[in-house]
């Protein structure tokens, strides 16, 4: 069977959703799209032969041509598309985050829970990079002994005008809080925020930061975001464990040696660094959903748990304090 997507959001990574189904991967095709900007969600349809356009996410959702929704509208628009498909029994992908407060992702669980079964995935895409995922075996394997620290460095070469402090946390970060809960397998219990001397090139924002979070077990993780750095997109993890440490290698395909000096690529971006993770990650999810089984990725309760990091990361920011975080119980839904 081809899975009939909707697309709520045909900006950037909607637009890149959409090329990667439609020309790389297989099982599935778009059949309805939507934007606040009509117009843009009509130009990106014109290249969709079976594709209609909807005037709302609410329509694409309810469409009898969608089997499964996708949604990369801003952040603050997700809990409505997200509880709209959940209402409709439809799978939903929705994109990080899952909703931008504690408040909103607990709504989406609690519907989640009463509908009795899992439909929503979150978009946290490094848990599909071989990296990230050959860092996670070595982990588990206790080939480096027990995780004592952990280093994740987040390096953007920059960052629109809009781009605001709390970004740094909420919109960055957020993957970090992701990975780090997933690599190590518990949840974060409380987190610091210093901010270092501003990089003269990121104007009044406050960068780079670099936050101290504690895990259940007591790892102490370290996440530094650097989102002015210019010399390319970089992404860093160090586990250093009882006997052992294991790193994420530089990903280049060739180190070139000349006049002296080595050279190897830095990626421009994240569509660049994760493009291999983006596809892995869609193909899963559509033979998943295809199948008629529940998704298998990132669930509602790790975009909460990660929402949760968030806003305590922004009061610590605000305060200088450590904040604690307080999950409360994980319903049965979301495994052990
Ligand atoms: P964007 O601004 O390029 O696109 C978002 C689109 O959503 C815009 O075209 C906007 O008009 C549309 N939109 C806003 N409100 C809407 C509504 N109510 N109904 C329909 N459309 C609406 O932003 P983007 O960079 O594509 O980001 C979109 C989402 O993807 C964000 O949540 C962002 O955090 C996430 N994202 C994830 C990654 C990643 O690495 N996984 C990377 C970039 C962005
Ligand atoms: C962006 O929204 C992403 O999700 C990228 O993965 C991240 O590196 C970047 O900092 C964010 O702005």
């Amino acid at each position: 069977m081809t899975l009939r997507i909707g697309v709520i959001g045909t900006g950037m990574i909607g637009q890149d959703h959409i090329r990667r189904i439609t020309h790389v991967l297989s099982g599935a095709e778009i059949t309805a799209v939507t934007d606040a900007d009509l117009d843009a969600a009509k130009q990106v349809a014109a290249e969709l032969p079976g594709a209609d356009v909807m005037d709302t996410g609410d329509a694409v959702v309810r469409s009898e041509r969608v089997d499964a929704v996708i949604v990369t509208s801003w952040g603050p628009t997700h809990e409505e598309f997200v509880l709209a498909a959940i209402a409709a029994g439809k799978p939903v992908f929705c994109e990080k985050p899952l909703a931008t407060t504690t408040e909103a992702c607990r709504r989406i669980i609690d519907a989640e829970v009463a509908s009795g079964r899992r439909l929503v995935q979150v978009g946290f895409m490094r848990r599909y990079d071989s990296a990230y995922r050959a860092l996670k075996s070595v982990i588990e394997s206790g080939e480096i002994g027990a995780p004592l620290l952990y280093y994740s460095g987040h390096r953007n070469p920059d960052v629109p005008p809009s781009y605001t402090r709390d970004m740094a946390i909420v919109d960055t970060a957020v993957h970090d809080f992701d990975v780090v809960r997933w690599l190590l397998d518990e949840e974060l219990r409380a987190i610091r925020v210093l901010a270092a001397k501003p990089n003269s090139l990121g104007g009044d924002l406050q960068d780079p930061l670099l936050m101290v979070v504690e895990t259940a077990s007591g790892v102490l993780v370290t996440v530094e975001t650097s989102v002015n750095i210019r010399y390319g997109y970089d992404i860093r993890g160090e586990v250093v464990g009882e006997t052992g440490t294991a790193a994420l290698a530089d990903r280049n395909l060739v180190d070139v040696r000349s006049a002296g000096r080595v050279n190897s690529a830095v990626p421009a971006d994240w569509r660049e660094r994760f493009v291999a993770a983006f596809d892995t990650e869609f193909q899963e999810w559509i033979n998943t959903i295809a199948a008629g089984k529940a998704p298998t990725g990132p669930s509602s309760w790790d975009g909460y748990a990660a929402t949760a990091v968030c806003d305590a990361g922004v009061q610590a920011l605000h305060s200088g304090e450590r904040v604690e975080i307080a999950l409360g119980e994980k319903p049965a839904l979301y495994g052990h």
